[in-house]
């Protein structure tokens, strides 16, 4: 998209950063580190007048020192590029909101707007929480960011009971026009930016990686939630860059891959600009991985005897600090059961300067076994997913200690 006339404000959009996240026990700092560094100076080279993160900051509820650290160097480096940028950190549903708004003090004297909760004052929308003026370069106040977290049940405005469709998709919508409706009363015509951390039907979803968001049963409210005269919606939540229904309401995507799925994603942040006729157009920045992620094969799965030679292909310089070898997603296909499979791929692996972090085995159907029509992933129990997977790494079934370690992780999503 472009714009065919002057440019009024300019904005990085940006979410799912899932700082503190791990790959197999390895830290994404590295990568995570590069990646924001990128960011910082694409911000930078364009001049931006706001930078938005929608939601999904960190990879938990309880980040360690490290990941918080990175995320106030991070808004340091940001503000120290950007100085007279407005900065919005918003909270998704990996985050604590109580968390990510404790420090708000000190961020309101760095300019951060730190967002975690729907904040409401005597019931009414508090939209000097919510509203966020945006400057152009001459210091004039030119559009506005509605500022909106993901919607905790907490948040969300109580359904009517006798209701025909379904409760969660009234509710966000109702806060959504809400907020709207406050913000034109206090801003007319001006431009309006919203944001949002949610699942937006339509939207490809990298199975695997982002939790489904569930409130009430309901998975995904639909893009006609977002009142239209919304100049742009900035969404977080999945992580494959991608606009719904409107062009104008997008996910920037994550920042690096979180799963083996998003490998082939186009990595990146999101420009987008506002022109003094209301035109919206956005461009994609792409970022360079400062670790690989390799599928190995790129397709199909590999015979044990050739896994040594398609390692040995990859070309890796044997001098390749620890934290920068590419992580490796090994598929091998075998003949039979075999006892030790794992140790044995462990040990070729071991020879060359990778990071295997997973392994899928395949292995041939019993001609007797009577044939099943595969169930779909949503139609699965967590733990049965589970079953198998511990089945098909380590050749044998879990043992009650392993099922009880995958119920207490369960229990604490
Ligand atoms: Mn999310």
């Amino acid at each position: 998209m472009t714009l065919n006339c002057l440019a009024v404000i300019r904005f990085l959009h940006t979410a799912d950063w899932h700082l503190g996240a791990a790959l197999q026990g390895w830290s994404r700092e590295p990568e995570h580190r590069a990646a924001l560094s990128q960011l910082v100076a694409v911000a930078k080279a364009r001049d931006v007048d706001a930078v938005i993160i929608a939601g999904d900051v960190f990879d938990s509820l309880n980040p360690s020192a490290d990941a918080q650290r990175l995320l106030f160097d991070t808004l340091r480096d940001l503000r120290g590029a950007c100085p007279r940028a407005t900065i919005a950190l918003l909270a998704g549903n990996h985050d604590a909101a109580g968390r990510l708004e404790a420090p708000r003090a000190l961020f309101e004297i760095a300019g951060v707007h730190s967002i975690g909760v729907v904040a409401r004052r005597e019931g009414a929308f508090d939209l000097d929480t919510h509203l966020l003026p945006v400057r152009d370069a001459s210091g004039a106040v030119a559009a506005h960011i509605l500022a909106l977290p993901y919607p905790r049940a907490a948040d969300l405005p109580v359904a009517p009971s006798d209701l025909s469709g379904s409760g969660v998709v009234w509710s966000v919508r109702e806060l959504y026009r809400e907020a709207t409706a406050a913000a034109r009363a206090r801003i007319g015509a001006a431009p309006l930016i919203l944001t949002g951390h949610l699942h937006v039907a339509g939207g490809l979803e990298s199975e695997g990686a982002e939790r489904r968001i569930l409130v009430g049963g309901e998975h995904a409210a639909p893009p006609d939630i977002f009142p239209a005269d919304a100049a742009y919606v900035a969404l977080g939540h999945l992580h494959r860059p991608q606009h719904v229904g409107r062009e104008t309401i997008r996910y920037s995507g994550a920042l690096i891959p979180m799963s083996k799925t998003e490998i082939g994603y186009a990595h990146g942040v999101t420009i987008v600009e506002i022109g003094d006729d209301g035109g919206v157009a956005s461009d994609r920045v792409s970022l360079t991985r400062a670790v690989e992620h390799l599928r190995v094969p790129e397709r199909g799965a590999l015979a044990m005897d050739e896994i040594d030679a398609a390692l040995c292909k990859l070309a890796i310089d044997p001098a390749t600090p620890q934290d920068a070898r590419p992580f490796v997603h090994l598929a091998v296909k075998v003949d039979a059961a075999a006892a030790g499979l794992k140790a044995e791929i462990d040990a070729i692996c071991e020879k060359f300067p990778i990071r295997l972090v997973s392994l899928a085995v395949e292995r041939p159907q019993r001609s007797d076994a009577p044939h099943v029509a595969p169930l779909r992933l949503a139609e699965r129990l967590p733990l049965d997913l589970f079953r198998d997977a511990f089945e098909t790494t380590h050749g044998a079934q879990p043992t009650q200690e392993h099922v009880a370690c995958f119920n207490g992780l369960l229990e604490d999503e």
